[in-house]
C-alpha cells in the first residue's frame, strides 16, 4: 500500500531508547488516581443512588441520572466550596501504592468538569478556591516520587464548564478567536504544570476527542514539540493529537502518535501482534466503569485480585503496563474495597515481582495454564492460573529451540522442581514438550 505524505505525523521514534522510555517499558504495574469534585458525591445525589446502569462517577456532572437535583449543574460546579478533604495524606497513598508494587502512577490534575487540582493562574476554577486550598498536585508529585515512583499527569482537555471550550470546529471569526483563547489556556496550564512539578515523566492526556481539537492539528503539533523541548524525556501517549487527516492515536500510515499507545482502556489485547510492536499500557477500573469515587459498590461486579493479576500478567506478557485506577472519596481515603485488592495484590507482587519487573514477551507457544514473561536469555517465568490437575505443568518449545527448560523452581522458594523432556510426537506443529512437576502439597499465595 502506498504511503501518504503526512506533515503532522510522529514527532518521536517509535520504542524511543533514552533512560525514561527504558523505565516506562519496565514499569508493569502502575495506579492511577482519578481524584476531583466527583469524589464528594461519589456517585450519588444526596445519598441516593445516581446510578444508571454502570454509568461511570466522574460523569456524574454529564450524565446526572434519575435521582439529579434540577439544578444539579449547579449543584455540582459548587462542590468545590466544599472539597475539604481532612484525611488526604498523599504519603499514605504513595506507601500504599509501594506496597502494592506499583513502579508508575497517573494523577488527574484536571478532569472533564475543568476543576484544576493546582493552584493554577489560568483560572479561579482551582484548589486555591475550596476551603482545602493546599496543592493537591504538588503534594501527590512529591510523596510518588519519595517512594520512587514515577508520576503521570493526567490532563483533559476537555472542560464541560468552560465558555470557550468548543466540541464542533469554529466557523465564525469570533468562534475561532475564543476557540484560540481556549487553545492558549490549555497550552498555559500545561507549561505551567512543567516548570511546577518538574520530577513528573509525562502526560496522560485525555478529552481530545471533539472536532474542535481534532482540527487544531497544527497548534497540537507544535505544543506538543514545545512541550518536548522544556521537559527532555518527557512521556506523552497517544491521545493527545492527531494528523492532518483526523486520525487520533495512529497517523494516516499505522505509525504512532507519541510515545505509547494508550488505547486499551478496560480493554487487553489479545494477540501480540495487534500491538505491532509499540509500547502501551492498560488503564483498568475495579468497577465495571467508573473512574472516580463510587461509595456503593454492591450489586456491581468489582474486579477480583485474582482477575487483576490476571490482566497483570496478560499485559507484561505483551510488552505492557498494567495500570489499576483508585478512586479516593472526599476526605481523601481510599475505598475499603480498594484497600484490600491493594494489600493482596502486593502480598502477590512480593514474592513474584521477578516475573512482572523488567520482563519481556517471550515467543514460546502460548500456554494453557497460564503467561510467559522473560527476563533474560536464560529465565522464563510461567505464572500459572490454571494449575493442572495432575500437578505437571506441561511447557510447549519449538522442536529447534535454543531456550529450553533445563531446571525450573517456584518464585520464593528454592527447591529445583523435577524436570522431564515429553516428546509425545505431535509432529504436525513442531513441538516438544518439557514436563514441570508442581509439588503436589505446594499451596501459592494465588497464582
Ligand atoms: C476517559 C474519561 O472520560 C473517563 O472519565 C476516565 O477519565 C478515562 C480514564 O478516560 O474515558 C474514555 C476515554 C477514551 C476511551 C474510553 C473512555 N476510549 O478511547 O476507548
Amino acid at each position: 500500500t502506498e504511503k501518504k505524505e503526512i506533515k503532522y505525523g510522529p514527532l518521536t521514534d517509535k520504542n524511543r531508547k533514552d533512560a525514561n522510555m527504558e523505565a516506562f517499558r519496565n514499569y508493569g504495574l502502575g495506579q492511577f488516581i482519578h481524584w476531583g469534585l466527583y469524589a464528594i458525591p461519589g456517585n450519588e445525589w444526596e445519598g441516593v443512588s445516581a446510578r444508571k446502569g454502570a454509568a461511570a462517577s466522574e460523569w456524574i456532572r454529564s450524565w446526572s441520572g434519575p435521582n439529579a437535583p434540577k439544578n444539579w449543574i449547579e449543584t455540582y460546579d459548587n462542590l468545590y466550596k466544599q472539597f475539604n478533604p481532612k484525611d488526604f495524606d498523599a504519603k499514605r497513598w504513595a506507601k500504599q501504592a509501594k506496597d502494592m508494587g506499583a513502579k508508575y502512577m497517573i494523577f488527574t490534575t484536571k478532569h472533564h468538569d475543568g476543576f484544576a487540582l493546582w493552584p493554577t493562574k489560568t483560572t479561579d476554577y482551582n484548589i486555591t478556591k475550596t476551603p482545602f486550598k493546599k496543592d493537591v498536585v504538588k503534594a501527590v508529585v512529591d510523596a510518588y516520587t519519595a517512594e520512587g515512583i514515577d508520576v503521570y499527569l493526567y490532563f483533559s482537555v476537555l472542560e464541560w464548564n468552560n465558555p470557550d471550550y468548543f466540541y464542533k470546529a469554529p466557523k465564525t471569526e469570533a468562534e475561532k478567536a475564543k476557540y484560540n483563547k481556549f487553545l492558549q489556556y490549555t497550552r498555559a496550564q500545561l507549561l505551567e504544570l512543567l516548570a511546577n512539578y518538574p520530577q513528573i515523566k509525562g502526560f496522560w492526556f485525555d478529552g481530545t476527542w471533539d472536532q474542535a481539537w481534532v482540527q487544531s492539528y497544527d497548534f497540537t503539533y507544535n505544543l506538543e514539540k514545545e512541550l518536548r523541548a522544556k521537559h527532555p524525556g518527557l512521556i506523552i501517549g497517544s491521545r493527545f493529537r492527531n494528523d492532518e487527516f483526523g486520525k487520533r492515536h495512529f497517523d494516516s500510515n499505522g505509525n504512532l502518535l507519541g510515545d505509547y499507545e494508550q488505547g486499551w482502556e478496560r480493554k487487553l489485547p489479545k494477540d501480540y501482534s495487534w500491538l505491532d510492536g509499540n509500547d502501551w499500557d492498560a488503564v483498568m477500573t475495579i468497577p465495571p466503569n467508573g473512574w472516580g469515587y463510587m461509595k456503593d459498590w454492591s450489586g456491581l461486579y468489582t474486579k477480583t485480585t485474582d482477575d487483576l493479576l490476571d490482566m497483570l500478567m496478560q499485559s507484561v506478557s505483551m510488552n505492557g503496563n498494567f495500570v489499576l485506577n483508585f478512586g479516593p472519596d472526599g476526605l481523601g481515603n481510599m475505598h475499603p474495597g480498594e484497600d484490600k485488592l491493594a494489600k493482596e495484590l502486593g502480598d502477590w507482587m512480593k514474592v513474584n515481582h521477578e516475573a512482572v519487573y523488567g520482563v519481556r514477551h517471550t515467543d514460546l507457544p502460548l500456554s494453557k495454564l497460564g503467561y510467559y514473561t522473560q527476563k533474560d536469555s536464560t529465565t522464563v517465568y510461567l505464572t500459572v492460573f490454571n494449575r493442572p490437575v495432575n500437578n505437571i505443568a506441561r511447557i510447549a518449545v519449538a522442536k529447534n529451540a535454543k531456550l529450553v527448560p533445563v531446571s525450573a523452581q517456584i518464585l520464593g522458594d528454592a527447591k529445583a522442581l523435577e524436570v522431564k523432556h515429553a516428546d509425545i510426537g505431535l509432529d504436525l506443529d513442531k513441538q516438544t514438550y518439557y514436563d514441570v512437576y508442581i509439588p503436589e502439597n505446594y499451596k501459592s499465595n494465588r497464582a
